[in-house]
């Protein structure tokens, strides 16, 4: 047991900061998330692996940066992929949807396209069973360029172990003159996965070398610390996935476009001016907690959280609570997102999803027709958004929501009020000058009426305020300034609903420690991490350790026929209509009781962290 935590990759370890976080309150959760965060932003010191601002990071950053200018000038047969699984591939769909927007915005032809394993429906859902198939990568990114001569080809794997990912970067090494492939993940080379495949000759390891020995392939892997709650990837994993990528692109449009040329200063800033979005959103804890102890108290009265977005915080929003079920074992109705203008709003490669059933219904009006009509007042709703958005829309759904419930709350982004600061920054005519500010001064003077009437209706307000430079001018900015202001709205939205999520399910009884114990086990890498945690809560060889899951998987008392022999893929399958598996197997272990025992127990103690720490 000792021994176990040093021979993790970093992204799988737990972390020292927030082992006992599990019996923290809202507020210090918050704090303790923050601490972690910051984490991302540390130097590199003597011994420790490469972060996010060593030097040969920013280096690779801008060698890449350098290599998408080129894409950019010269568009034609061409395109920049980025592909990953789970949250990796909905931050792909993100940030190739706002480079995209940018691109049309200066009437460019859009060069960016997204992967994610599983198809659009994972954006939405978990589908953590295509991540583990390295043909299924590989054919998807084949399908993708064709046609095309060039691709910059970004993989996303936070652990470097995705075989969906594995296979796609193999492939574009077989053919150098099309691709150059790019590896983002958050653990040292020698830490990738190096564990077989089905139906492959290579391993995540093998092609993380072959890629360190080609001269035209790019390994971009700054360690950014264990997660809050070990090896959810979706948190610091995804967050510094956003930024690595926002860095590479915006310096490459700006190259391409503005004549600012690519440097690794100008590299070392973006990334400090997003260290500056960390500290200023969890500036606002406070703010924070009340949203955690809202949504917590609504999970453990058995409610829901309801996020209603606009814009691409909407869009997070989707994310956070997509990913909701494979983290916690959380029930899809548990915590959900919705985005004004659903799928018109969210454009995406498959177009509508509503046809898949109510869970991929995501616009405003289903969330009034399918679940208001059924929230009372122990479900918890957040209206997201920020003051470039239809403030005077977010007002008709908050009276809306008032009428039937009153556990509404608001989380907005604004500029700090101080318009002619911005204003300065603009040099044009003073008759159009003149008509700008009374604009300006027109909308933020609606804007501060709209908003104090929501104020009104909501239990809580979460105001992150930004420095005001330039912010009137929202629209204008959604295009290519390096550190622009939708990109630290999204961060500091992502970082709050992650907040409020996990904070949520901890006060729900969800975590012991710093381990997620209710995991989904359904896929390899899900399979692997359960068979440790249990390893490392009971004391018991891995072997042993591994019965007792597949027991609480198939269901049964003893391991007959096949079981044992079958791949797993198989167990992996079956494992996805289970639930509560790792609970009932250490349950097994550790009293020696029969499941069916197991899970009568933990029936009567749905808090799992109590029903565990009872036998421990
Ligand atoms: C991909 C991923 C995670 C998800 C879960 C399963 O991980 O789908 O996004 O939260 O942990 O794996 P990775 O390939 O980016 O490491």
């Amino acid at each position: 047991m000792g021994d176990y935590e040093p021979s993790l990759p970093v992204s799988e370890k737990s972390n020292p900061l927030t082992c006992d976080i599990d019996r923290a309150s809202a507020e210090s959760i918050v704090k303790m998330l923050h601490r972690c965060d910051v984490q991302m932003f540390q130097e590199e010191s003597e011994g420790t692996y490469q972060r996010l601002l060593s030097d040969q990071v920013v280096k690779t950053l801008a060698e890449v940066a350098k290599r998408a200018e080129l894409i950019l000038k010269d568009p034609q047969d061409s395109l920049v992929v980025l592909s990953g699984c789970g949250t990796s591939g909905r931050l792909a769909f993100l940030i190739a949807a706002r480079f995209n927007r940018a691109l049309r915005q200066l009437k460019q032809n859009p060069v960016y396209s997204y992967i994610i394993a599983g198809g659009d429906r994972a954006l939405l859902s978990s589908q953590e069973a295509p991540e583990d198939d390295p043909k299924l990568g590989m054919l998807s990114l084949k399908k993708v360029c064709e046609g095309k001569k060039r691709v910059l080809f970004v993989g996303i794997s936070c652990g470097l172990s995705a075989p969906f990912v594995a296979g796609q970067l193999d492939f574009c090494l077989q053919h150098p003159e099309v691709y150059t492939p790019v590896l983002i993940g958050f653990n040292p080379a020698h830490q990738a996965r190096d564990e077989a495949m089905p139906g492959c000759t290579f391993t995540f390891h093998s092609v993380v070398q072959r890629m360190q020995e080609h001269a035209n392939a790019f390994l971009i892997n700054p360690a950014v610390g264990p997660e809050a709650i070990s090896g959810s990837s979706r948190m610091k994993g995804g967050s510094a996935t956003k930024i690595l990528l926002e860095v590479v692109l915006s310096a490459a449009q700006a190259a391409a476009f503005s004549r600012t040329p690519v440097t690794c200063n100008g590299i070392v800033q973006h990334i400090g001016a997003h260290k500056r979005t960390v500290d200023v959103t969890y500036s606002e804890c406070e703010g924070i907690a009340a949203l955690v102890e809202a949504a917590g108290r609504s999970l453990q009265g058995g409610g829901c959280v309801c996020y209603l977005g606009w814009g691409s915080l909407a869009v997070l929003s989707l994310m956070d609570a997509s990913e909701c079920n494979p983290t916690f074992g959380a029930d899809y109705e548990d915590v959900r997102g919705f985005i004004s203008g659903g799928y018109a709003e969210l454009n995406i490669n498959e177009g509508s999803l509503t046809s898949l059933g109510p869970d991929f219904c995501i616009a405003h009006e289903d969330f009034l027709h399918l679940l208001l009509p059924r929230l009372t007042d122990k479900d918890t709703v957040l209206l997201i958004y920020t003051h470039c958005d239809d403030v005077g829309d977010v007002l008709k759904l908050a009276r809306r929501v008032r009428e039937k419930m009153v556990n509404l709350h608001a989380f907005y982004h604004q500029a700090d009020g101080d318009t002619s600061a911005a204003l300065q920054q603009v040099s044009i005519h003073q008759s159009l000058f003149l008509y700008i500010y009374v604009s300006i001064y027109r909308s933020v003077y609606v804007f501060f009426l709209l908003q104090d009437d929501i104020n009104k209706l909501c239990l809580s307000t979460l105001n992150i305020t930004w420095p005001a430079a330039a912010m009137p001018f929202c629209r204008q900015n959604r295009t290519l300034s390096s550190v622009s202001v939708p990109q630290q709205w999204e961060l500091s939205t992502k970082l709050v609903l992650n907040a409020v999520s996990t904070g949520a399910h901890i006060l729900k009884g969800k975590i012991y420690q710093n381990h997620m114990i209710d995991v989904q086990v359904t896929n390899s890498k899900l399979y692997r991490r359960a068979t440790r945690l249990l390893q490392r809560l009971s004391g018991r060889p891995g072997p042993q350790c591994e019965e007792a899951l597949l027991k609480a998987i198939y269901q049964v008392e003893e391991l007959t026929g096949d079981i044992p022999s079958c791949d797993i893929t198989t167990h992996t399958h079956k494992a996805r209509s289970r639930t509560k598996v790792v609970p009932a197997a250490l349950v097994c272990l550790l009293t020696g009781c029969s499941l069916v025992e197991a899970e009568s127990h933990l029936k009567q103690r749905p808090i799992i962290r109590e029903a565990v720490e009872e036998l421990l």
